[in-house]
């Protein structure tokens, strides 16, 4: 079937979802009101990674992974590498190995061109960046910079959201939905990807007898009404193939499974900022309410129930709600900073650059979840005054701070 064409200069549709052709003429403040705020999925053309190093020294020129330049600048890394035959839970079992030896297995498999008794194997989630700051792989489009996620990490310890993945045709990745919740970006160094987007709501129609999401949405068994009683009433995925060069932008909370459909590399972030904190903050209320049904039986015996509730989250989601006041609390610090140093008279089409500009957007989005956080008995529950500054104080900044830099 022909895809209509799009009004707008430069952006087709493709695959059901936009095409943005054309860097030149696609702003920052589109990207933003389009598919942040609209939680729209969309991808964007080679054109938009021509210039990183990687799209050149990792790539040979038949456009396969140029395995002497990883070797010799990256061999010795040690880098997370999973099973996807073996499913352990909902996800593939990982191990460390050192990029030498994944890089000698995927040639083996190329050469045997029949399965490894090894398994299909797939380095997912390697923290390149952080580990090889310097070397020129590519950079973070303007589109994807407010990102709080990182911003956050990367100030208080030794994490980030910032991956590379390397796998040979057939490797995939599981149905999921991504870390709180987060946007994702992920750009195609070299190869072909396939993904299969599901819009948020549509994965509890995926849920089996016993309430849990698919391992692979493509199992026949979900065809079983027995096991998969809803499962007729969820909407086909949108399949998008994603191109070498190509970056697709999948939204919060859109569940997705992914399949290198060729050898392929990709560099991917996930980020949260003012557009989908509060989506975030709705993950974080289910995640506690989850752990608290967990360990419900002990709820009137146990002293310190409720921080005990804490830990588990911290342990099982990455963050919890202590933590969520402190990331909050920075990036308004930070934003506070950078009004200090801004004039707030720029015209409006302007306001929502990133940078300085979006602090007053990203102190009113913060000012709402924090609202929300305030009011919350489980929050409460956590000797909030103890905080410093408690939480009422820093909305009372935050309120003051949006009333003046605000335009009249
Ligand atoms: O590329 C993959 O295998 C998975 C990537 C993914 O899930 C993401 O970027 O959110
Ligand atoms: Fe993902």
């Amino acid at each position: 079937m022909d895809e209509p064409l799009k009004v707008e200069a430069g952006v087709k549709v493709r695959d059901h979802i936009d095409l943005i052709e054309e860097p030149e003429t696609f702003s920052y403040h589109q990207f933003f009101h389009q598919y942040m705020i609209g939680n729209s999925p969309c991808l964007f053309s080679s054109k938009f990674t021509e210039s990183w190093g990687s799209r050149r020294s990792w790539v040979s020129a038949d456009n396969e992974p140029n395995w002497n330049h990883l070797l010799r600048n990256f061999g010795d890394a040690a880098v997370p590498v999973a099973n996807c035959d073996v499913k352990e839970y909902n996800a593939n079992p990982k191990e460390q190995v050192p990029l030498r030896e994944y890089i000698e297995y995927w040639r083996e498999c190329r050469e045997n061109a029949s399965p490894s008794p090894r398994g299909c194997l797939y380095m997912k989630d390697w923290h390149m960046q952080r580990e090889y700051p310097d070397h020129d792989v590519y950079e973070t489009p303007e589109y994807f910079s407010s990102d709080w996620l990182n911003e956050y990490w990367d100030a208080v310890a030794v994490d980030d959201y910032r991956f590379v993945y390397m796998g040979p045709a057939g490797s995939w990745t599981p149905f999921h939905a991504d870390v709180f919740r987060s946007y994702s970006w992920s750009a195609n160094i070299c190869g072909r990807k396939k993904w299969l987007l599901f819009p948020p709501g549509q994965e509890e129609h995926l849920r089996d007898c016993h309430g849990n999401l698919p391992y692979d949405v493509t199992s026949a068994a979900l065809q079983d009404p027995d096991l998969y009683p809803d499962c007729q009433k969820c909407c086909p995925p949108i399949e998008v193939t994603q191109e070498a060069g190509e970056i697709i932008f999948v939204p919060s909370g859109w569940h997705h499974q992914v399949y290198n459909v060729i050898d392929t590399i990709s560099i991917n972030h996930n980020w949260v900022n003012g557009c989908n904190v509060a989506v975030m903050w709705q993950f974080l209320q289910r995640e506690l309410t989850a752990v608290q049904q967990e360990i419900a039986e002990w709820k009137d015996t146990m002293d310190g129930w409720d921080l005990h509730c804490q830990v588990i989250m911290k342990s099982c989601t990455g963050i919890n709600y202590r933590e969520f006041y402190a990331f909050l609390k920075m990036i308004a610090q930070r934003r506070f900073e950078a009004l200090e140093t801004t004039a707030v008279d720029v015209p409006a089409e302007e306001r929502m650059a990133p940078g300085p500009r979006h602090a007053v957007f990203d102190l009113q989005k913060i000012a709402d979840v924090l609202s929300a956080l305030i009011d919350n008995g489980d929050f409460q529950k956590l000797d909030v005054e103890t905080l410093d500054p408690p939480p009422k104080q820093l909305l009372r900044q935050l309120k003051t701070a949006i009333a003046q830099k605000s335009p009249a």
